[in-house]
């Protein structure tokens, strides 16, 4: 087992694998910027260390800084978290030159899986559904207006370095496409240094639904089933569920074993998350795969019993799986909402400052992930999500009760939060009615 790690990221997904390094007896050493010296979670790392001024490019995101932390703490390994340079493959491959562990996938497991156009190709060699669309990048506007008139219109342009809704445009018409395409493509140039595109069939109205995967550097590979992400607003996420409520039996087997395929032809190792689209008719289809732990991971730990932290870190020292995937059950529900510093009646505009009274909720079925304490002041400089609450209940119907209940006792003063914007979801009666999709937070609120 590995027996000290570097946590190379902040906040709550730094204080979960502290947590998860001290159950398996691994050290955990963390780093921050000047504007987290106060956080109390550096208290119950074994180690802190400064990294620099609170700006990203010179902190978290510093390749030399991190590194160096790594070396001046002498851990064997470093977990990025998500976010940050968690799916960054210079970074990766710099840890491994330097003969540190990158608690993550191989290098080349997130180069291809990394480009779109590479994990589309993957996806349909694994006899995987995909968007129909074009077969690789598109490089001529003549060649896109005649894919799409074979595709019908609508139809989304996007960026193949692109992911998570970055450097998507949706056309109607040969007249927008000429339009778009080559803005499309300046603009993938400059935000990814990568201007390759391609077309998909914009499917209407989708649900999101992601499946979670874990793989071992012995060749196996295991689902941990899926998780429900559409409710969103402008690809933030806002709500997550697992199961997915709409799936029957053998669709989710489908779905799940679909996403093992994907996996296996990359030759993964450790957490991935492979995102599909449901449409109107329940049919799915791969849009990318993510090479990190994500912000939702505990609905799949509540639901499955499984820590999915635990296991990378294990993975990551050599451990194979024991286990099958028949002993992998999904019981009962579980929903997360992620509650933001920033006030849902301005425009979700961030809403910072110290935080004087914080009270979290807690007793049956809750939980919560959060580095906030009473005194903590909420900072522009990163991300504004400050605490997760996690329900598990045996059905979704009390799992809302639950949810409900617990966004009730939260207390977070005087800053204001998106606690109001959830608790308005879970009252709405398409919420709780099912029918729901990636348009439904635009479309209501
Ligand atoms: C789509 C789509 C419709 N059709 N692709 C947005 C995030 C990125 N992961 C992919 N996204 C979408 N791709 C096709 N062919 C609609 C979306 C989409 C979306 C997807 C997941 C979650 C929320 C979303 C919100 C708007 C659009």
């Amino acid at each position: 087992m590995l027996s000290r790690i570097l946590i190379a990221n902040r906040g709550e997904i730094a204080l979960r694998i502290i947590r998860a390094c001290h159950e398996l007896g691994i050290e955990a050493v963390a780093v921050y910027s000047e504007a987290d010296k106060d956080a109390a979670y550096l208290a119950l790392a074994d180690e802190a260390i400064c990294i620099g001024p609170a700006g990203c490019a010179e902190s978290y995101l510093n390749i030399p800084r991190i590194i160096s932390a790594a070396e001046i703490a002498d851990v064997e390994a470093i977990h990025p978290g998500y976010g940050f340079l968690a799916e960054n493959i210079n970074f990766a491959e710099i840890c491994s030159d330097c003969g540190i562990t990158f608690i993550g996938p191989p290098v080349e497991a997130m180069r291809l899986l990394g480009d779109k156009v590479e994990a589309r190709r993957l996806a349909h060699k694994a006899r995987v559904p995909i968007v129909p669309g074009s077969d690789g990048a598109v490089k001529e506007e003549a060649e896109a207006l005649k894919l799409a008139g074979k595709i019908g219109y609508p139809v989304l342009i996007k960026a193949s370095a692109g992911g998570g809704g970055r450097g998507m445009r949706v056309v109607h018409n040969d007249i927008s496409l000429r339009s778009a395409f080559g803005a499309a493509r300046a603009e993938a140039e400059a935000a990814f240094g990568d201007d390759s595109v391609y077309l998909e069939k914009f499917i209407h109205e989708p649900r999101h639904v992601e499946v979670q995967v874990m793989a071992d550097g012995a060749g196996n590979i295991l689902h941990f089933y899926e998780r429900d992400c559409s409710i969103q607003r402008r690809h933030q996420k806002m709500i997550e569920e697992s199961p997915c409520p709409v799936l029957d039996r053998h669709t989710r087997k489908e779905l799940c074993e679909a996403a093992l395929r994907i996996m296996k032809e990359a030759g993964y190792v450790n957490a991935a998350t492979v995102e599909f689209l449901l449409d109107s008719d329940r049919k799915f289809y791969f849009i990318e795969a993510n090479t990190r732990i994500q912000v939702e991971h505990p609905v799949t730990e509540m639901v499955t019993g499984h820590d999915l932290i635990k296991w990378q870190l294990k993975i990551a020292s050599g451990h194979t799986i024991k286990f099958r995937q028949s002993n992998i059950r999904q019981t009962g529900v579980a929903i997360e909402c992620r509650i933001n510093a920033e006030d849902p009646r301005n425009s979700f505009s961030p809403s910072p400052g110290a935080i004087t009274r914080y009270i979290p909720p807690g007793g049956p079925g809750v939980r919560v992930d959060s580095h906030v304490s009473q005194g903590w002041t909420v900072s522009t400089t990163y991300d504004s999500m400050i605490a997760k609450v996690i329900v598990h209940q045996r059905t979704r119907t009390e799992a809302i009760a639950t949810m409900r209940r617990a966004l009730q006792e939260f207390v977070i003063e005087p800053i204001k939060t998106t606690i109001p914007a959830c608790l308005d979801i879970l009252s709405h009666n398409l919420f709780v009615k099912n029918q729901i999709d990636t348009g439904f937070v635009e479309r209501n609120f």
